[in-house]
């Protein structure tokens, strides 16, 4: 019995002692617990702060780009103001302009007058043109007019013989010379001029006077359209130069126009004609050398009609041996024209060459016989003393010079104007 309660005390001894090791274990685990909450804890809040640290960058950055769009937008608007600001300036500095014109219009009349003459360049371009393109002619008349004035005491016979050579060998025709020198010695019995010195001035009003009374009109037959211009005259004269420079200028005025190469003689005369159609900007209808000038002047009508051309403008050969052979070519392309082209307004232009002089009048003369000419251009006026023949022109074939030529480039063709010459004549 004594075993039984030795044992049953030893084993009480061992549950105690297993119940400190377990509750020694215990309290350890607990704190290991603890530790690990703490652990955790602390994690947690790490974490937490982390993220609140997140929140609070993109939230600067945010605020940051808001800024950023604010001031963009007022630089916008600033840049806005300084437009204005800079439109604003410019009309000031328009207005003072306009303010400093009124004042000088006011103040100074004359300086205005210079402006206005400034203002017109082309005018005073195309004036100076022609004077230099009459300055042979000019030379040779004035000089010799002026040596002849001086070489007199007093007004009597013999100055006006001296007058009257200078004239003749200036190409002005000995009709039209003869009729000038009589006005001139009525105009100074009448007028009482004494002083050879003023003869001058009478001469030069007298020869304005004798060409504005032969023709009715200067200006070029090409109103209302559509217009045909047929370009006829000898070889060598210049037509097909004065058509690329005519086709230049209508072209500059906003008007339609189109080239009909009737000059068929040779191929070189339609490529010329080509070239001189591509610098003016115009079309050109061609057939090939040889063909029928009257069939190439149908298809350039037909083609006008078909384009609703305002001007059509018809080269032709210069190249004929005869009167009759001469006729015959034009009353062909005149009959086409006649039939296709009734309604048009017409222009019959002869080209002559001034540096021919009185070769010039007489080609004149002939084709004044086969055809119904309107008007002449005389060419080549830059290169001759014996530009006179304009007068004779006028005043003895009654035939109107519509366009002269100062030049070979493509602006050196002038409409003809009465008072312009004659004062570039004598200027
Ligand atoms: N200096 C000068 N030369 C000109 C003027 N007009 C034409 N010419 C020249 O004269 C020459 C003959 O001109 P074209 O136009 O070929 O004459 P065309 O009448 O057509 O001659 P063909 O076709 O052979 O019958 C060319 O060398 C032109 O440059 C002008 O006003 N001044
Ligand atoms: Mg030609």
């Amino acid at each position: 019995m004594f075993k039984w309660l030795k044992n049953l005390g030893k084993k009480k001894e061992d549950i105690d002692l297993k119940e400190e090791i377990l509750e020694s274990n215990k309290e350890e685990l607990e704190q290991q617990i603890e530790e690990i909450e703490e652990l955790e804890q602390i994690e947690e809040k790490e974490e937490t702060t982390e993220d609140s640290k997140e929140i609070i960058e993109t939230e600067d950055i945010k605020q940051q780009i808001e800024e950023a769009e604010e001031v963009e937008e007022i630089i916008e608007e600033l840049e806005d103001i300084v437009e204005e600001i800079e439109e604003i300036e410019e009309k000031l500095e328009d207005a003072e302009d306009i303010q400093e014109e009124i004042v000088d219009e006011l103040v100074e009349p004359e300086e205005v007058e210079e402006d206005v003459v400034e203002t017109k360049p082309k005018k005073a371009g195309f004036f100076q043109k022609l004077m230099s393109g009459l300055t042979k002619t000019r030379d040779d008349i004035t000089n010799k007019i002026d040596s002849v004035l001086k070489s007199y005491k007093k007004i009597d016979e013999e100055l006006f013989d001296d007058l009257e050579e200078v004239l003749v060998t200036a190409d002005v025709g000995v009709n039209t010379t003869m009729e000038l020198i009589d006005r001139l010695r009525n105009r100074v019995k009448e007028e009482k001029v004494t002083e050879p010195d003023n003869v001058k001035e009478l001469l030069k009003d007298e020869i304005k006077k004798i060409m504005l009374e032969s023709v009715s009109d200067n200006n070029l037959n090409i109103e209302p359209s559509p217009a045909l211009v047929l370009v006829v005259g000898v070889n060598g004269v210049g037509k097909t130069t004065t058509i690329g420079k005519l086709s230049n200028n209508f072209k500059k005025q906003g008007k339609k126009v189109l080239i009909a190469a009737g000059d068929t003689f040779r191929a070189a005369a339609i490529e010329q004609l080509e070239e001189w159609g591509s610098r003016a900007n115009v079309d050109v209808i061609s057939h090939s050398e040889g063909a029928d000038p009257a069939a190439v002047i149908y298809d350039g009508i037909q083609a006008a009609k078909a384009r609703k051309t305002d001007i059509l403008i018809c080269d032709t050969a210069g190249r004929l041996h005869n009167k009759s052979n001469l006729m015959n070519e034009l009353n062909k392309i005149f009959r086409v024209a006649e039939r296709e082209y009734g309604d048009a307004t017409k222009e019959v232009l002869l080209v002559l060459d001034a540096t021919t002089g009185q070769n010039a009048i007489n080609q004149a003369k002939v084709f004044k016989e086969v055809a119904n000419i309107t008007g002449v251009a005389l060419t080549k006026l830059d290169g001759t003393a014996k530009g006179g023949v304009i007068i004779a022109l006028q005043a003895e074939l009654n035939i109107p010079v519509k366009l002269v030529g100062v030049g070979e480039g493509i602006e050196d063709l002038q409409p003809f104007i009465v008072e312009d010459f004659v004062e570039a004549l004598f200027n």
